[in-house]
């Protein structure tokens, strides 16, 4: 929003300026950018109706500044910032932003110890050499540091997988009040990015005050950044930041439109708007100063020439070329998934009876459930051996029996999940495989190998006829651990020659495949899965973050074998097609 922008420009140039010791113009600059903050009205709204002099009545903003607020509009941007930026190495705003540090502060460690950004300042505080500095002393010094590591902790993004129960919550709440129109989650949890950064809600409402009222004060909330009438920003007990904005209903479309994201389809949709002569932004599609479109994003996308895109792919990746030609992939939706073929019962150590598991899986209105546990190199896991994997195999079958006595649809299937070791054979008799439904094999070993050996290891583990899936192929732990060093495409093209399918775990730290490898593999036309990996029956409510990833990756249902019926879903599965 152009309001937060400027302001957020005049408080760099405020600090920049209390740097270098300037008189007064700090002050003014504060000023302005506090009543820019608070204004109702759209700056650029503003400007149109009134042009200069209707910004210089916003109190606070003079000639001078209203001067830099018509530049910003008219430009993107504001030559005296730049300036000022040039002119100083060091990076104000990032240093401000840890608490107690100010810009007097900041020039004093930039000249006694060439401090330049909050690396810089870490950094020294560690080394203590800020403390023996005038002014400072061992507190300040402890201050500093602490204040780096608050800021890196909220500055930490969420698992998606964490996000969305709270967002489900409030979601729910604020439905229940009949004062709430319309509501959707926008941003990068519409889109089901892996990680969140924070959570924005979108809202129409007949008496905004109320909902806002309500929302500061759900039970979750400890602390109240700002509450508004057009906006609110909370704070939730896990850390997690969320917004609530309110938009008028003929806006709601494109609101919804622009605050889904992300930033750099939003850029590139504007730019195809303008091209036809069309202006686009959060308040709708305008023609000269009539707006045209705003009420629903279809409707907006429409009137720029575009067909409705879905939010997992808005990243500006070629989804709007594709939208322009009326291509659009049409991708895997939520309804689509028949079963899940990873899942692990209390015979290797998870938390449920595989009936248990079953009972989970009819309630999902499942086809086929696949109980995948551990093979026995996993001894930590109770992995399962030769013998034990046949004990099952009775249990299972019994479960069938019943399953089919009672007329039931759903099947369980018995795999496992074998362990690749070092060479690429796996930990268990090829024999007691082959006995099976299925294989799946994973790397839980070693991950540290060099790329080359790491890459034929897993390709000696799809050579194997019995194995038919590789589970977590990339092995990452989102924000813990990195993918092994693999050669993907060297994977995707072993992958492709045997028929094996590269599995999409949903588990929210996993989520691997991740979505850019999902669409290389769609492109050469490699089969995948999605599963949820669970260990414990309520997690196979994952589901839905990695069918969201197979969206991300443009997947469509033929690309995901447990889209299909059973017998097509194993003909697959034992790579006869
Ligand atoms: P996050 O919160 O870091 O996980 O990611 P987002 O995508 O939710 O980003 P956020 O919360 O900063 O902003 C929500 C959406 O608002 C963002 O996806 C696109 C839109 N937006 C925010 N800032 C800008 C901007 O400067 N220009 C444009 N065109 N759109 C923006
Ligand atoms: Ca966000
Ligand atoms: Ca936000």
């Amino acid at each position: 929003m152009t309001n937060q922008e400027i302001a957020r420009i005049f408080y760099n140039i405020a600090n920049y300026l209390e740097m270098e010791e300037v008189s007064f113009k700090p002050y003014a600059y504060q000023r302005a950018a506090l009543a820019l903050e608070g204004l109702e009205e759209n700056l650029e709204e503003i400007y149109k109706r009134g042009g200069l002099k209707a910004l210089e009545e916003i109190p606070g903003v003079g000639k001078n500044i209203a001067f830099k607020i018509e530049e910003y509009l008219k430009t993107g941007k504001i030559k005296y910032y730049q300036d000022l930026k040039k002119k100083t190495p060091i990076n104000l705003e990032e240093i401000i932003a840890v608490e107690g540090m100010g810009p007097k502060k900041v020039k004093v460690l930039y000249q006694k110890l060439r401090i330049k950004n909050l690396k810089d300042l870490e950094k020294a505080a560690r080394a203590h050499k800020i403390a023996p500095l005038f002014g400072f002393g061992e507190k300040t010094e402890k201050n500093i540091l602490e204040g780096i590591s608050f800021l890196k902790r909220s500055k930490g993004r969420f698992l998606l997988g964490q996000i969305m129960p709270v967002v489900k919550e409030v979601l729910e709440k604020l439905k229940k009040m009949p004062e709430v129109k319309e509501i959707n989650v926008a941003g990068s949890v519409r889109r089901m990015k892996e990680t969140i950064g924070d959570v924005d809600f979108l809202i129409v409402s007949s008496k905004p005050e109320k909902v806002m009222a309500f929302f500061v004060s759900l039970p979750d909330v400890i602390k109240i950044w700002n509450k508004g009438v057009t906006k609110s920003s909370v704070r939730t007990r896990d850390g997690v930041d969320m917004d609530l904005r309110v938009v008028p209903a003929k806006s709601y479309g494109s609101a919804l439109q622009y605050f889904t994201g992300s930033k750099e389809h939003n850029i590139a949709t504007r730019r195809i708007a303008m091209s036809q002569g069309l202006k686009l932004n959060e308040y709708g599609v305008f023609k000269g100063a009539k707006l045209i479109a705003g009420k629903t994003e279809k409707e907006v996308y429409q009137a720029v020439g575009l067909a409705l895109i879905p939010p997992e792919m808005r990243e500006n990746q070629g989804e709007i070329e594709l939208a322009l030609l009326g291509k659009l992939p049409k991708v895997i939706s939520y309804q689509d998934i028949r079963g899940d073929l990873h899942c692990h019962s209390n015979w290797d150590g998870g938390e449920n009876s595989i009936e248990e598991m079953t009972e989970m899986a009819r309630e999902m209105g499942y086809e086929y459930l696949g109980i995948a546990d551990h093979t026995k190199f996993l001894r930590i896991e109770q992995g399962l051996d030769e013998k034990k994997l046949a004990l099952q195999r009775k249990e299972i079958d019994e479960i069938n029996l019943q399953l089919t006595t009672n007329n039931l649809q759903l099947r369980i299937l018995q795999g496992c999940e074998t362990n690749i070791l070092n060479d690429g054979r796996v930990d268990i008799k090829d024999e007691a495989l082959a006995k099976l439904d299925y294989v799946i094999a994973g790397v839980h070993s070693s991950m540290k190998m060099d790329k080359e050996r790491m890459t034929e290891r897993i390709i000696r583990a799809m050579k194997n006829p019995n194995i038919d899936i590789i589970s977590h192929p990339t092995g990452r732990l989102i924000g813990r651990r990195d993918e092994y060093q693999i050669d993907f495409e060297k994977i995707l093209r072993a992958a492709k020659e045997t028929g094996t399918i590269l599995e999409i775990n949903s588990f929210p730290e996993r989520l691997d495949l991740k979505d850019v490898y999902i669409r290389k593999a769609k492109e050469v036309g490699v089969k995948m899965v999605i599963n949820t990996d669970s260990h414990q029956k309520n997690q196979l409510r994952f589901i839905e973050y990695g069918i969201a990833q197979a969206r991300r990756g443009w997947a469509k249902r033929e690309d995901i074998i447990n889209t299909y019926p059973i017998e097509k879903m194993l003909r697959f599965l034992k790579h006869d097609n």
